[in-house]
């Protein structure tokens, strides 16, 4: 079988020590973290569209500039084999357990849905056979309901309904695939389910087709047996001026608002969340605290840049308080570390591919450390439980209970005068965290 990362071995763990730059210096597979093993808490996936399909392309740069060995073929099914048996090298080499994809980027469009949906049986069953071969699991499917030319103005939340029907065809189609695989989740990311001028708009109607449309797929999950969780993944904007899954809160209230919210979890992206005008860690608390954080795409964006610039995670700062927020809410259960990021376009050599996941996995691998440290020392968690202490007597659980009444807040005031002024410590807790790092 043709080798297409040649000359690169697996990748393995060689400790901090190592000048090897392709070993992992900090992720450890095996080692335990508390109860369970690094691979078993961080369940890390490559992403199939960037990694083995992103070219580097940018608004400037329409075109490819990556050589990538396993494009080659002109027969577009040929060259969708090639990029899977090449992928799967990739997986095995790099050591994930867990891959991602969307039904486009394995398998091309034929003239036809029929021809579209055998092109894509073809791919599954190939799929399927590296699977069993290498271990390989799929973390998640998810449809490509953007790119195509029909939804210009949308999927869910077209203005025609015609176009939704095509939409719910390849949802309907890739939760089959996505079950086939043994998928442990299916994605909703909107890709262009938002607007981009409210002179054209009806906002509410197009949030109740995208509502319609949400529920039919937790109806069709259910129809079919499929197992997985399913997963919406807010972002704010880009390429529309405004997503309607805006955020992790946006996108409860609206499950909430449609009753979804027992049909679906979040798919969080650290990249979203700041192009939100958010911490990443904002956002998983927001979802965690709901008890509805069910994976991650692990990225991160550029301060200086205003779009999703997709850079692999490197911030210490950035995957310790991400960890902080996981392991506080027990784990990510069916969901994974998903990079969905990308190399710069001026690294384009394969071999950047494995020192961008690498460099991923290995900040992952120390932000659960360290993470993993400062719950353990509890100094942190024990500072928070103290400043809410008084909500666990007198006034303060007689209010949390529904027994008070403004009345009794005004009666209490009375008695007890001025209340006392307490440090929040910002600070201090600040000088914790970095006593870890
Ligand atoms: C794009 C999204 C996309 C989803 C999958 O910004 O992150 O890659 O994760 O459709
Ligand atoms: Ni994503
Ligand atoms: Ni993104």
């Amino acid at each position: 079988m043709k080798e297409y990362f040649e000359g690169i071995g697996k990748v393995e763990y060689e400790g901090p020590e190592t000048d090897n730059p392709f070993a992992f210096r900090h992720y450890d597979p095996a080692e335990k973290v508390g109860r369970r093993t690094m691979e078993q808490h961080l369940r890390f996936s490559v992403v199939y569209w960037h990694t083995m399909k992103g070219g580097g392309i940018d608004p400037f740069g329409p075109s490819p500039v990556y050589d990538r060995p396993w494009e080659t073929s002109r027969d577009p099914m040929e060259a969708a084999e090639d990029t899977m048996r090449a992928a799967f090298e990739f997986f095995t080499k790099l050591g994930v357990p867990f891959w991602a994809f969307h039904d486009r980027d394995i398998s091309p469009e034929g003239d036809s849905l029929k021809e579209t949906n055998e092109r894509l049986d073809r791919m599954v069953k190939l799929a399927a056979s590296l699977q069993r071969e290498t271990g390989v699991k799929l973390l998640w499917g998810t449809s490509n309901c953007f790119s195509n030319a029909r939804f210009t103005h949308g999927a869910g939340t077209n203005p025609d309904p015609h176009v939704f029907a095509w939409a719910g065809a390849q949802i309907k189609k890739c939760m089959e695939c996505t079950q086939a695989l043994g998928g442990a989740n299916y994605v909703f990311w909107g890709g262009r389910e938002g607007y981009s001028n409210l002179l054209n708009t009806d906002l509410k109607q197009e949030q109740e087709q995208m509502a319609r449309l949400l529920r039919m797929a937790a109806d069709y999950k259910k129809e079919i047996g499929f197992r997985g969780t399913l997963l919406v993944e807010p972002k704010p904007k880009e390429p529309t001026k405004h997503q309607y899954d805006y955020d992790a809160a946006t996108v409860l209230g609206f499950l909430r608002a449609h009753d979804l919210l027992d049909d679906f979890k979040l798919n969080l992206e650290a990249n979203h969340a700041t192009l939100a005008g958010h911490t990443f860690e904002h956002d998983l608390t927001v979802a965690a605290a709901e008890g509805r954080l069910g994976s991650i795409d692990a990225n991160r964006g550029d301060l200086l840049l205003g779009w999703d610039t997709d850079q692999f995670p490197t911030d210490l700062y950035g995957t310790t308080y991400a960890m902080m927020v996981i392991l506080r809410q027990g784990g990510l259960r069916t969901g994974g570390v998903n990079f969905d990021a990308k190399v710069r376009r001026g690294s384009f050599d394969v071999e950047d591919l494995f020192h961008a996941h690498i460099g991923g996995m290995d900040a992952f691998a120390r932000g659960l450390k360290t993470a993993a440290r400062i719950l353990e020392d509890g100094v942190v968690g024990d500072f928070v439980k103290g400043r809410y202490a008084g909500w666990r007597r007198g006034i303060g659980r007689k209010i949390l209970r529904g027994e008070a009444t403004l009345a009794d807040m005004e009666a209490y005031v009375h008695e007890h005068g001025e209340a006392a002024r307490v440090s929040g410590r910002e600070e201090w807790l600040e000088n914790v965290i970095n006593s870890y790092l």
